[in-house]
């Protein structure tokens, strides 16, 4: 490379994400043939418009590669083309959320969304996001007593709130989420039903947690988290007499953005291939294992764990301890400084401010990409815990 200043930090932040241990929830590490078609030719070309229908000359390899990443993306979630419309062109997750507010929802219309501090997120209608200024969230949260979703109080709000769509699918929930009773519940408002699954789409695919597709109007993914590919998204829309897919592409291009990333396309395409092998389904499975294992250990270490445990790849630790403790700013912190990686997050009911609160998120994605399993798990939870009592 010419530029070595960058070359350098290229290899900075190599060293650094091979000499940490990464419990991001949000993170993982792709394979070098996802670096390549990222970093391929596919970079320097304008495709505004979708196959077939471009705005700009030499696109015929360009709709092959979009073309295969919607053949892929059907396969790998076993979706049918007949009733099933992808686009995967939102640059990221929240963009694809916003994608699928301006195609559906008149300015203004009551949205109802998990609030942030139970374990929602921002684009679920957060005061604080384009979502929530443009549109009216009509919040919902957890029992107090479970730390769980308590689906007759969803239907409760609905029913009073009579919301236009509702969105389930969240940032910082650890259990397996009752699809179909979300589905009952938006029937019986006439509400969409849209699914943010960017969290469990690898668990999803790896057939580990249950597909939402049976049940949803709209499904929008990230694809860089738990199904391990680039930054990206794909937002999936039942084909019906509602034409949702046609309003969604309008939406996406060019309503909200020009020229898509075809080489942030090209990874995904890899990605997809990647997931839909035997072996993901092993990894899926582990992941989910060693997220077991971590929560399990932690909690016979004396913390306590959001809901009691986790069906999935994350969990979220109380280290405020009743006072006894410290906020999840610091937590975080005193993990960085033994090179164990987290991110501090609210937990249900939180009375410290979102900036300082009282737990951290973990997740077991990007440290099982790296083949650890739960003997592995068990050992850094015991670091952890050493991190967090140790007073430094
Ligand atoms: N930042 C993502 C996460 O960490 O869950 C959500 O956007």
């Amino acid at each position: 490379m010419n530029d070595t200043q960058i070359e350098k930090l290229i290899q900075a932040e190599k060293a650094r994400q091979k000499k940490v241990i990464n419990l991001i929830a949000s993170e993982n590490y792709v394979s070098k043939d996802v670096l390549m078609a990222l970093g391929s030719e596919f970079t320097n070309k304008y495709a505004e418009g979708y196959a077939g229908k471009r705005y700009y000359g030499g696109n015929t390899v360009v709709d092959k590669i979009e073309n295969l990443c919607i053949a892929r993306a059907l396969k790998l979630f076993k979706l049918k083309k007949e009733e099933w419309h992808v686009n995967v062109q939102a640059l990221s997750g929240s963009p694809a959320n916003l994608a699928v507010y301006t195609a559906l929802l008149p300015l203004g219309s009551k949205v109802m969304g998990m609030s942030l501090d139970q374990g929602g997120h921002l684009t679920h209608g957060h005061k604080a996001s384009a979502t929530g200024k443009f549109w009216m969230q009509v919040p919902y949260g957890l029992s107090k007593e479970t730390e769980q979703l308590d689906y007759e109080e969803l239907a409760k709000i609905a029913k009073r709130e009579k919301p236009k769509m509702i969105i389930a699918g969240f940032t910082a929930y650890a259990r397996i989420v009752d699809w179909k009773k979300f589905r009952e519940i938006a029937d019986s408002v006439g509400a969409y039903l849209v699914v943010d699954m960017s969290h469990t789409a690898g668990l999803v695919a790896g057939g580990v947690y249950p597909s939402p597709f049976p049940y949803a109007d709209i499904v929008t993914t990230t694809t860089h988290k738990t199904l391990r590919g680039p930054r990206g998204a794909l937002i999936f829309a039942k084909k019906d007499v509602r034409e949702l897919g046609k309003k969604i592409d309008k939406a996406v291009f060019p309503g909200l953005q020009g020229g898509p990333h075809i080489n942030q396309i090209a990874g995904v395409v890899v990605a997809l291939k990647e997931a839909s092998i035997g072996d993901f389904k092993k990894y899926a499975k582990q992941v989910v294992k060693n997220a077991q294992a971590l929560a399990g250990e932690l909690s016979k270490l004396g913390w306590r764990i959001i809901s009691g445990g986790t069906d999935s790849h994350l969990f979220l630790v109380d280290v405020s301890m009743d006072g006894k403790g410290m906020g999840g700013g610091e937590a975080s912190d005193r993990l960085e400084k033994v090179g164990i990686i987290v991110n501090k997050n609210a937990i249900p009911f939180d009375t410290c401010p979102p900036t300082d609160p009282s737990g951290i998120r973990l997740g077991t994605a990007a440290e099982t990409t790296r083949g650890k399993k739960e003997k592995d798990f068990i050992k850094i939870a015991r670091e952890i815990d050493d991190a967090l009592r140790t007073k430094n």
